[in-house]
């Protein structure tokens, strides 16, 4: 072969595969590329096989452009992969990157069941207006639930409040005889016996009946007892601490208080109370109350003639109930999310 026409061979060798490098769009092509120029049987050991047909100082001549060449085309290849790899890499973290214009999952917070809302609201008002806040134990004998209260075993009075018995603490002594109290009145005495007057506290807490459950009948539910027992106290301090708490309780609704008489062994006299909100024409019965009995005195042994109270015991769920227009007491049990995501 003319010498002049091999020279020719290699650099149009060298200009197509520069080329090739220089364009090759990613890594796996620019692979190929290097397989099909400098592989093994590849176009440049081509050109190498046709040396020993080249004669003298020539030959060494050819031979050492052939060597510089693969050099400069390996380095060529070395730079082409590494700036590929580096626009894969980039390319890749973009594509996983963190979009910060997606809109977040958001954190939902759990909150206050709206009963305990409502029992610390009460709670607030009442200490406004001078009342401690006491709490008393669910699970109380038959004395301080009823005894102490003047509503002996078989009296009619007992048969008002269906009782949960614990059956395995059953006795014939009412201080041994346990119950899930019926209401919060089973603090009356419990703290009588432990504080001299003058005192003002509150109970709330929660209560339980054996009864058949309605739109505004649970069998647990909670109640607040009131006692506030000093001297020359009379059914009057009872009207102005009701009217008092009802109108900061329903803040700027209008509320009307009716007085019934109502009959609790534990009180003379005694009465319901019913509130009516708004333009409803519909009452409802919130609070059992009265003036506290001279029997209940004795069982604290308090001396009746020296003192007076009142006492009283609020069904928390009711007020809750026309708080925020609930028509069903059940719906604070369900534990129904879409219920009580409302408050
Ligand atoms: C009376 C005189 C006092 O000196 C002190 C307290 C009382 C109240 C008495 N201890 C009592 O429990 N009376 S009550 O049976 O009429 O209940 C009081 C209030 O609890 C009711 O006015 C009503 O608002 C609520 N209540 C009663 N049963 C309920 C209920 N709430 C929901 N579910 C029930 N099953």
């Amino acid at each position: 072969m003319a010498i002049g026409n091999f020279e020719e061979k290699i650099s149009v060798f060298e200009k197509e595969a520069k080329e090739a490098i220089n364009q090759a769009p990613d890594l796996p092509r620019l692979e190929a590329i290097k397989v099909k120029y400098l592989g093994r049987k590849g176009e440049f050991n081509n050109l190498v096989k046709e040396l020993p047909g080249i004669s003298g100082d020539l030959r060494a001549h050819i031979g050492r452009r052939l060597n510089s060449l693969r050099s400069d085309l390996e380095t060529l290849i070395g730079e082409k992969f590494h700036k590929l790899k580096d626009e894969s890499i980039e390319k890749q973290l973009k594509s996983e990157g963190i979009d910060i214009s997606i809109p977040g999952k958001g954190v939902s917070f759990g909150h206050l069941h709206p009963l305990t809302k409502v029992e610390r609201r009460v709670e607030d008002i009442f200490k406004s207006l001078g009342f401690s806040i006491v709490f008393g134990p669910e699970i109380e004998s038959e004395y301080y639930n009823f005894d102490a209260l003047n509503i002996p075993k078989d009296h009619p009075a007992r048969e008002m409040q269906d009782t949960f018995w614990l059956k395995d603490f059953r006795s014939e002594d009412p201080k041994k005889n346990f119950l899930l109290r019926t209401q919060t009145s089973n603090m009356q005495v419990r703290y009588m016996e432990k504080n001299n007057p003058p005192l003002r506290i509150i109970v709330p807490g929660r209560v339980y009946r054996y009864e058949a459950t309605d739109a505004s009948h649970e069998i647990q539910f909670h109640q607040v007892e009131g006692l506030m027992i000093d001297k020359n106290i009379s059914m009057v301090n009872l009207k102005a601490v009701f009217e008092e708490f009802f109108k900061k309780f329903f803040d700027k609704k209008k509320v009307e208080i009716r007085f019934r008489p109502g009959y609790f062994p534990f009180v003379e006299p005694g009465i319901e109370v019913d509130i009516k909100l708004g333009d409803s024409s519909k009452w409802l019965e919130v609070a059992g109350a009265g003036m506290a009995h001279p029997k209940v005195f004795r069982a604290a042994r308090y001396v009746p003639g020296e003192w007076q109270g009142f006492a009283f015991g609020m069904g928390l769920d009711r007020l809750a109930m026309l708080y925020y227009g609930i028509n069903d007491i059940r719906l604070f049990y369900s534990g129904d999310f879409r219920f009580l995501k409302q408050f």
